[in-house]
């Protein structure tokens, strides 16, 4: 007789901007199902197709239960299970060895597998910190943005998700949200069912494209461009709110300076638009009041991703769109929630902490660092990486370096992982890690207001440990005593954010976890009365920071590493312009392994255009090689113009050794960095393709 089905309170910990609250039906131990939660009103009872299928991956027959030690070749994918007493010892033995010598040759390795507070960077970072390790700067996704954000208003803010129901204009740049901003999307949809125009900005007819009223398909990575070309519109025409330009923004007659280099006949050139298309977005978004921009980071994956994000960052305060809680713009909302990252991280636990710290590497740039056997400007050679939250070798770019660095058999490498990824394969020591159900934890989320509680809904799965346990265990191996290493997951979660912040005004952990989530404290039209977290307060056209650090202070157009323009020569070779984004039923890397998913995508593919495909000889379903001097892989070709010509697309991240050809669409993109903050150029890369 089985037992009475009961509901956990969960919270989705994918990377999304949704942070969706989750109902977890429970029997005898194991998940049935998961449900979006009704009374969320984010969520709105409903979760995406792959994290609906939660509970499929949670129980799924290939989940790491034991720890396990490595008895094949590097990357071969051969393991033994061992005792968690045994991996404790292992780890140990060669960490402290290490970090005896030099605890800069230690380096984690993280990402966003969970954005739970908890198990993301708490215990972890105050044992990388403690130790002295190399520090990890975090910047594979969102960096450019960031900074973009930071220069422009401060921090990471933007418009209430739910208003964008009401606003009449909504351009959607450099989004795909129905794959990857679903509840977004539903606001959308609202907001088209009482008239709203929605436009898309993206060089690629997504799915989302495919159902607004107007797709722009600019080249990609000339979305700076683009904005400064909207900008010089609404100057020249005088679509401008004086009153807010004065009262709320700094830098005005600069910036128009700048902008009046880009009329439209120009950036028509620059973007592949009809000068026509550049001149009517600006007319309708300049007259239209409740305008708002849903922005988001496929735009910033390429070398000018931080000013893209700077100039269109001031549309919304040219236009007095930030007036009414339905205009302004959103490109993440995380700086809302008064996350206390010091008490989170303790810094303080550093050696030479605040002036002289550990050195920092790029995380884009792991492939680099793995194979550099130190210098003097690098520093040490790496010997152990310890992976957890993340898979370097499907996700990160430049993967052949990547896997290289993997390889190395002087390198130690801990991987914490649910599943035996393609990083896991590389391992020395790998050990199995709890999902969302099996952990608690405490979250915020950058695509709406709301903090939230994660309950545990069921024992571990086989010996699974979270995070936070298992970097516990092994600095009590190592002999570490500092009491910061051993708080319980209760106590981390109650340090996470400051309180006492009007945002949460005296909430406490103790009633979060009681109640689910607590809609944080924030004016429905936040920037009405301007109030931007920049140290002038207001909406920094021109940055004083940006000149300090000698950088450009002007939001400005700056062209990709990889395109006919700036690369003639690469372009020669190379002609093709390849983007990779986010295919709908996978998570970056994740669920690719869970085979109802899988089998919905398919195989890997490639969108090209017909003209590109005729001149090269390729029909409808031929398997392609598609390949620059970084490395090669293979997609069946669909040859469509969903893509404009000169570009091709494949939808990722798939797991090298579940596609066909062991490869995946990071052998061929590069370690470059953006020009703001530091993150990824994804999609700043050219490629050949041809029949395989
Ligand atoms: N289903 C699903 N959802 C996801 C994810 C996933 O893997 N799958 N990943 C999550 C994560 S980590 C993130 S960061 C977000 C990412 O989701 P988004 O922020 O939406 O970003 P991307 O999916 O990278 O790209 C979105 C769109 O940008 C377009 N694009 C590419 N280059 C350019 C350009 O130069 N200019 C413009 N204007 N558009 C361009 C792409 O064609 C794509 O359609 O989604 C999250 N949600
Ligand atoms: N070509 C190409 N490459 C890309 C992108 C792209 O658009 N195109 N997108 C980039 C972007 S935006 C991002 S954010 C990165 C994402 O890169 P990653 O952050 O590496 O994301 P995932 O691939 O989802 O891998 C997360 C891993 O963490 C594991 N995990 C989840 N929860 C836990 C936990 O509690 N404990 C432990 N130990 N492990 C856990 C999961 O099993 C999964 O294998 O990829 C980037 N790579
Ligand atoms: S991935 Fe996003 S949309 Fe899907 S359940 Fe999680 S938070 Fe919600
Ligand atoms: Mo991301």
């Amino acid at each position: 007789m089985s037992a009475v089905p009961e509901f956990a309170r969960a919270v989705c910990p994918h990377d999304c901007p949704d942070t969706c609250a989750m109902r977890v039906t429970v029997e005898n131990g194991k998940a049935l199902k998961v449900s979006g939660d009704p009374d969320h009103p984010p969520t709105g009872g409903v979760l995406c197709t792959k994290v609906s299928r939660y509970a499929e991956r949670v129980h799924h027959p290939q989940r790491l239960t034991t720890p396990m030690k490595r008895i094949g070749r590097k990357g071969e994918g051969r393991y033994e299970p061992i005792t968690w007493d045994e991996a404790y010892r292992l780890a140990a033995a060669n960490l402290t060895a290490i970090a005896q010598r030099c605890p800069e040759a230690i380096l984690p390795y993280s990402y966003a597998g969970t954005m739970g507070l908890v198990q993301s960077e708490s215990i972890a970072q105050r044992f990388f910190h403690k130790l002295g390790a190399s520090r990890l700067d975090r910047t594979i996704c969102a960096a450019a943005g960031a900074a973009g954000l930071k220069y422009t208003y401060g921090a990471s803010l933007g418009m209430h998700a739910e208003f964008f129901e009401e606003s009449e204009l909504i351009l959607i740049w450099g989004g795909n949200p129905i794959a990857s901003n679903l509840h977004f999307w539903t606001r959308a949809q609202e907001a088209k069912r009482r008239g709203a125009k929605l436009i898309a900005i993206d060089p690629y007819r997504s799915l989302t494209a495919e159902k607004c009223h107007q797709h722009i398909a600019l080249r990609p990575g000339t979305d700076g461009a683009l904005a400064l070309g909207l900008i010089y519109v609404l100057i020249t025409e005088n679509l401008l709110d004086h009153r807010y330009i004065s009262d709320h923004t700094k830098g005005f007659d600069e910036l128009k300076a700048r902008a009046l280099t880009y009329p439209p006949h120009r950036v028509a050139q620059i973007c592949g638009l009809a000068e026509a298309v550049i001149v009517d977005l600006a007319r309708a978004y300049g007259t239209t009041a409740k305008s708002a921009v849903r922005l988001n980071y496929g735009m910033q994956r390429i070398r000018g991703g931080g000013n893209a994000v700077r100039a269109i960052a001031c549309l919304p305060s040219l236009t007095g769109a930030w007036r009414k809680r339905e205009g302004g713009l959103i490109l993440s909302s995380s700086g809302w929630a008064p996350v206390d990252s010091h008490a989170l991280e303790r810094p303080d636990l550093m050696p030479g902490w605040p002036d002289k710290c550990p050195r920092i590497i790029n995380m884009n740039t792991i492939g680099d660092a793995l194979l550099n056997s130190g210098n003097a400007v690098f520093g040490p050679k790496i010997e152990a990486v310890i992976v957890y939250n993340s898979n370097p070798v499907a996700v990160a770019p430049d993967s052949e370096r990547v896997a290289a660095g993997f390889a190395r058999e002087d390198l130690f490498t801990i991987v914490l992982e649910h599943f035996q990824t393609d990083t896991a394969d590389y391992a020395d020591l790998l050990l199995p890690a709890t999902t969302q159900l099996e952990h608690l934890d405490i979250h915020s989320s950058y695509g709406h207001t709301y903090v939230m509680a994660n309950l545990p809904a069921l024992p571990p799965v086989g010996e699974a440990r979270p995070n936070t346990e298992i970097f516990r265990g092994i600095a009590r191996a190592m002999g570490l005593t500092d009491s910061a290493l051993f708080e319980s997951d209760e106590q981390v979660a109650a340090s996470a954010f400051h309180w006492n912040d009007p945002a949460l005004a005296g909430h406490t952990w103790d009633e979060l976890k009681q109640v689910g989530w607590i809609k944080l404290n924030v004016p429905e039209a936040p920037f009405a009365e301007g109030g931007f977290r920049t140290p002038s307060g207001k909406c920094e056209f021109y940055s004083e920071r940006l000149a300090e650090d000698g950088l450009d202070p002007l939001p400005s157009y700056v062209p990709p590493y990889e395109s006919a323009e700036s690369a003639p020569e690469l372009a020669a070779r190379f002609p093709l312009a390849m983007i990779s984004p986010p295919a709908r039923h996978f998570l970056n890397s994740t669920f690719v392994n869970v085979s109802s998913l899988r089998s919905v995508e398919g195989e890997p593919h490639l969108d090209i255009h017909p003209v590109d495909a005729f001149e090269r000889n390729i029909a409808e379903g031929d398997q392609v090689r598609i390949f620059n001097d970084r490395g090669s892989m293979q997609a069946r070709a669909r040859v469509t113009d969903k893509v404009r010509e000169g570009l091709v697309v494949g939808l990722s991240i798939w797991w090298k050794k579940l596609a066909p050809d062991g490869r995946n669409a990071n052998q061929v993109t590069s370690q470059a960095l953006t020009d703001l903050g530091g993150s990824a150029t994804f999609y700043d890369c050219l490629v050949e393709v041809e029949r395989a």
